[in-house]
């Protein structure tokens, strides 16, 4: 123990021991000039608040007020304050230099460990805030609402004062005003989001366009509210655990839709503390969408091009574990064939005036799982994270590099391995040394493979849609949706199989319509009705609509499907059938390739009978459970169309 006392130690390690709560400080502690609610203290140490737009700069006072930060910062996202803000958090102890890489500090990536408490979303802290229940979640036919979860406005109020006054004492508030998609597109959005943690500003700084110049294009147009804080107000009342400020207790995740706020109190971790991503760009953005006529979607966009030198824009949406970062930056194996990477996570999608489906990528880096991230399974994610990403919760070779489970590279003899938990890795400790969840941040603008137009403002032309799931049975490698409407229903039907949950033995297939369980921003039977309203726009050219499995095994429990840059095979299918060719044949679940439509040579043997297999016992239990499911759930709000697709499934599998 140091014996200089608590004084030598910085104001950011210093805490006192108090009794077990009192989270938050006493109103006699508060500073007598915001007692009346009139003033600020807080200096502005970068920045000022005159040049705010008036809007954001009442924003930005109200919740000074009500915060109590020591220091108001304004991001200006110029390269000197990120290399301030990482030499800040450098000294103490935050993130760690990374000095294999890149070691001009101009492009160094850096770790991030953090409290173990604070590793993940956490879905039962998310809430949505509305009027009326039914306006955020379906009401089952019994049991909870798996499709969100929804706060009062009452309830909220008394959750938000019992934690956001005082919340930021002692610590600096950063203002960081965000654009989600490129800088003045049509359909970009801006966002304000004010954090005490500098954690979540060199990480916004990487995942949006961030500082001065959205501020230029904002003027005084509207933007999202968002609020975050770590909840540690200094001095600290406990310890922070490997530096890592966060408040597990009291974390909160709230959208208020109908007022343009997002209100995160608690958690650092990812999800939780980037408002930009899932809070805004896909649960406010969903509701934003639906009142204006578009799509915000959890969408990778690859553009593809043929050996003719064709060109075509592909959405996918896919649950966990699917690879879809993988997908987004494939190198086809297919002689000719081109894959470019527009987004890995969401698109939004409007019809424009000729009727084309256009898409922005709302984000700019990639915030991607890193366990099996690999030079074999992702060899351009692999260049990509090379300089300019924080990592997060991966683990460290002695020399100073990353590491994680499925990294597929041989430790040089002599290179030890720090876990994320810390601690010297000890492989016998049957603890993997990355976190599952573990992550990088880093600049799509560093992909090898980046759409030359993947900031165009117009966005690119969607012409097909593809959704998925990791189904070891039963599911066909591909398959085409009859028609919107049955496309629309093949989203809503989605099912994949879950990571192995602590609690189960065996693996669950867990539904997830659209890959948007989570990040649902209003009733999920509305959404369902706003995706098939597109077909009522006369000027709409519909994408068609594909399902593809790659994870099918056979009765040994080997994959049936090689995977990875042999889905370019499967690319090439849709990708003639958009075209309007490519062979097809009608099945009670939809179009398969055809006999040789499916481009196979060189692969080896490939047991395409029992990949395209359709097998009426599955279906009738599948379509069974969607349906169970659907009219469980979705109940009342369910649109008829949907049923009556239910129902039509039901039918054709009954004549197989
Ligand atoms: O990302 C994956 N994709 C999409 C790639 C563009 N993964 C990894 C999933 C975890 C995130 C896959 N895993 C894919 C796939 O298409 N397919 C599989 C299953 C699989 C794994 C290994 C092999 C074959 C299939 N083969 C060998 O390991 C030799
Ligand atoms: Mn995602």
């Amino acid at each position: 123990m140091c014996h200089l006392g608590a004084s030598a130690e910085p104001s950011f390690r210093r805490w006192r021991k108090l009794g077990a709560c009192a989270p938050q400080p006493s109103p006699a502690e508060m500073p007598p000039q915001l007692s009346g609610g009139l003033s600020c203290s807080a200096r502005v140490v970068q920045g000022t608040l005159d040049s705010l737009p008036q809007a954001v700069r009442e924003f930005v006072e109200s919740n000074a007020k009500l915060c109590w930060p020591d220091q108001i910062h304004i991001c200006d996202g110029s390269e000197d304050e990120n290399r301030q803000l990482l030499g800040r958090m450098e000294e103490e102890g935050v993130i760690k230099r990374l000095r294999k890489y890149d070691n001009c500090f101009a492009f160094c990536s850096w770790l991030a460990l953090t409290d173990p408490r604070d590793v993940a979303r956490i879905e039962s802290k998310t809430v949505i805030i509305t009027q009326e229940q039914r306006d955020t979640v379906p009401i089952p036919k019994t049991g909870l609402s798996q499709l969100g979860r929804w706060m009062s406005e009452e309830d909220f109020e008394k959750a938000f004062n019992a934690r956001f006054p005082g919340c930021m004492k002692g610590r600096t508030m950063y203002v960081i005003p965000f654009s989600m998609g490129p800088l003045g597109s049509p359909l970009s959005r801006i966002g304000i989001e004010l954090t005490d943690s500098p954690y979540v500003v060199a990480s916004m700084r990487i995942m949006t366009r961030m500082g001065t110049p959205v501020l230029e294009v904002l003027g005084d147009g509207e933007f999202v509210k968002c609020l975050h804080s770590v909840g540690c107000p200094l001095p600290l009342q406990k310890p922070l655990v490997n530096n890592w400020a966060c408040n597990p207790e009291m974390t909160l995740i709230a959208h208020l839709p109908d007022r343009r706020e997002i209100i995160s109190f608690g958690s650092g971790y990812g999800g939780n503390s980037l408002l930009g991503k899932k809070c805004f760009a896909l649960r406010m953005a969903s509701r934003l969408a639906k009142e204006e006529g578009w799509l915000a979607e959890h969408m990778l966009i690859l553009g593809i091009t043929n050996p003719k030198g064709q060109k075509k824009y592909f959405a996918a949406a896919f649950p966990s574990a699917c690879g879809k970062t993988n997908l987004a930056m494939m190198n086809p194996t297919l002689p000719g064939w081109k894959v470019e990477c527009v987004g890995d996570d969401i698109a939004w999608m409007k019809f424009d005036q000729q009727g084309n489906l256009r898409a922005i990528n709302p984000e700019n880096g990639f915030f991607g799982v890193a366990p099996g991230t690999s030079v074999k399974t992702n060899p351009n994610a692999i260049k990509t994270i090379q300089k300019n990403t924080i990592f997060t919760n991966v683990a460290e070779t002695s020399d100073g590099g990353v590491y994680w489970e499925g990294i597929d590279q041989p430790l040089a003899p002599g290179i030890k391995l720090i876990s994320w938990k810390g601690k010297e890795w000890d492989p016998k400790d049957g603890e993997p040394c990355a976190h599952p969840n573990s992550r990088f941040c880093t600049p799509a603008s560093q992909c090898p493979i980046i759409d030359p137009d993947w900031e165009s403002p117009d966005g690119v032309p969607i012409e097909a849609i593809i959704f998925g799931g990791r189904r070891p049975v039963g599911v066909p490698l591909v398959y085409e949706a009859l028609s919107w409407q049955h496309g629309v229903f093949v989203g809503a039907a989605m099912r994949s199989e879950a990571t192995a949950a602590a609690e189960h033995k065996g693996k669950v297939i867990m539904h997830d319509p659209f890959a948007m369980r989570p990040f649902f921003g209003y009733n999920f039977g509305q959404y369902l009705a706003h995706w098939l309203s597109m077909a009522q726009r006369p000027e709409a050219k519909l994408p068609k609509i594909f399902h593809v499995n790659w994870f099918r095994k056979d009765k040994a429990g080997r994959f049936l499907w090689p995977g990875f840059g042999e889905n370019s095979r499967v690319l090439e299918w849709m990708f003639n059938r958009v075209g309007g060719e490519g062979g097809a044949k009608l099945t009670p679940i939809g179009y398969i390739p055809d006999e040789d439509a499916l481009d196979l040579r060189g692969l080896g043997d490939v047991s395409v009978k029992e990949l395209f297999h359709i097998s009426k016992e599955f279906w009738e239990e599948e379509v069974e459970d969607i349906q169970k499911y659907l009219e469980g759930q979705v109940n009342a709000d369910l649109p008829h169309e949907i049923e009556s697709e239910v129902l039509a499934l039901k039918q054709r599998i009954s004549q197989m």
